[in-house]
């Protein structure tokens, strides 16, 4: 028998759309997509509520909302402003529970059991949580109140825009029963198909499955179906550390001493780091560059920008100046690495959720006479 938790899942109401008419009143009410132009290949990162009437949804072609929609507005994501607000309600999360995992800018688990005031009172944090939302930020969030991760996650789902579900161990077992099978956490289009071909298409269809057949079906998945098909989930609320710096580094084949060799090797390092800036969907103010010699000494060069860094072209402008500045080329050189830190919307301490950084700056453009460091060498 699993112990009895309080988890509460919060999910931010069409939320790049919903910042966007937050910001530009004259796109309330309307369709609005966020995301790529229609003339692109780009896609739908989301759509407010009036797109979504007309079966527009994330990750559709931008062209084929277009068509879907020809009078839609489409509007360039502004991500140091969804950045911003994600720090804000990780900050007022953070006033319930440390207990808080990021599912990613706009969601979250908080697990509560410890917080609660009284018997049957997460519902009313909960409440109180999506209202200082909406006082704070000026957006609307929805929250899913129950005892595990996946009935609190599907439960935030089911009352949207601005809605508190709660599911009770009492009603735990009749909701999953009704519940479609693609509601079920880790079901994908894929394994949709494959259950409707085995004439499974709700809850209550799964329970008559043993659990050893829906493992020789679905592998280790089928033994977590089998188990939340009977409420039973007990992965915890894991809060995530906060992520301090991203980088990557390479040893070389052979000791080099041409600086635009190295310069090569930067770029495809900065490449990677670029892909993983957006994958964690932030930014950076410092770029460090490590060297380590022929001889194995190693010295690190750090420089920090005003603004945040965040594509590889303009970690290149700063690694160039910084390799530049240092001994490689005329001393023979085994790796190279580049990191950033001093991250953009993580936890910075601040109280308040107010980041430090100054946002509404375009990512873009090295800003040197800003810059609140000048380089400077360490030898390790
Ligand atoms: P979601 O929470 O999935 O969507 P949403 O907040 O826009 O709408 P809902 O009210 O249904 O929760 O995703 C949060 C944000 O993440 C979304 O506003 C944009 C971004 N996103 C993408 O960029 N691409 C995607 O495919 C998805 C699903 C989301
Ligand atoms: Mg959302």
């Amino acid at each position: 028998m699993e112990p009895h938790r309080k988890i509460i899942h919060i999910d931010m109401d069409a939320f790049y759309a919903s910042v966007e008419q937050r910001d530009h009143p004259e796109l309330r009410g309307k369709p609005v997509i966020v995301g790529g132009p229609p003339n692109s290949r780009g896609v739908v990162a989301t759509c407010s509520y009036e797109a979504r009437q007309f079966g527009i949804h994330s990750a559709m072609a931008s062209s084929r909302a277009y068509r879907l929609c020809p009078r839609a507005i489409f509007v360039r994501p502004r991500m140091e402003v969804y950045r911003q607000v994600s720090g804000q309600i990780r900050a007022i999360f953070r006033q319930y529970t440390d207990l808080i995992e990021p599912l990613s800018l706009d969601e979250a688990f908080l697990d509560i059991t410890r917080t609660e005031r009284q018997p049957n009172s997460a519902t009313w944090l909960a409440r109180e949580i999506l209202q200082r939302i909406h006082q704070q930020t000026g957006l609307t969030a929805s929250a899913g109140v129950s005892y595990n991760k996946f009935l609190a996650k599907v439960a935030s789902d089911c009352h949207k825009p601005a809605g508190l579900t709660v599911i009770t161990p009492d009603q735990a077992a009749d909701f999953i029963a009704q519940l479609p099978i693609r509601r079920f956490f880790g079901v994908g289009k894929v394994t949709e198909k494959k259950m409707h071909r085995l004439g499974i298409t709700c809850g209550a269809d799964l329970l008559t499955y043993q659990e050893h057949e829906l493992v020789r079906l679905f592998g280790k998945q089928g033994r977590f179906f089998y188990h939340i098909a009977r409420g039973i989930d007990d992965r915890p609320v894991i809060a995530h550390r906060q992520r301090k710096s991203i980088g990557n580094e390479t040893t070389l084949g052979e000791d080099i001493r041409d600086r635009d060799q190295m310069l090569t090797i930067l770029s495809a390092l900065a490449e990677k780091i670029e892909a993983r800036m957006a994958h964690a969907q932030t930014a950076a103010h410092t770029l460090t560059l490590k060297i380590k010699f022929a001889d194995f000494q190693q010295i690190t060069l750090s420089f920090t920008n005003a603004s945040p860094l965040q594509s590889a072209a303009d970690m290149m402008t700063i690694a160039t100046t910084l390799l530049h500045d240092s001994a490689a080329g005329e001393r023979a050189v085994r790796l190279l690495g580049l990191t950033l830190s001093n991250l953009v919307g993580q936890d910075t301490g601040n109280t308040d959720g107010q980041l430090s950084l100054p946002f509404g700056t375009p990512a873009t453009g090295i800003d040197t006479a800003q810059s609140s460091h000048h380089p400077h060498e360490v030898y390790a």
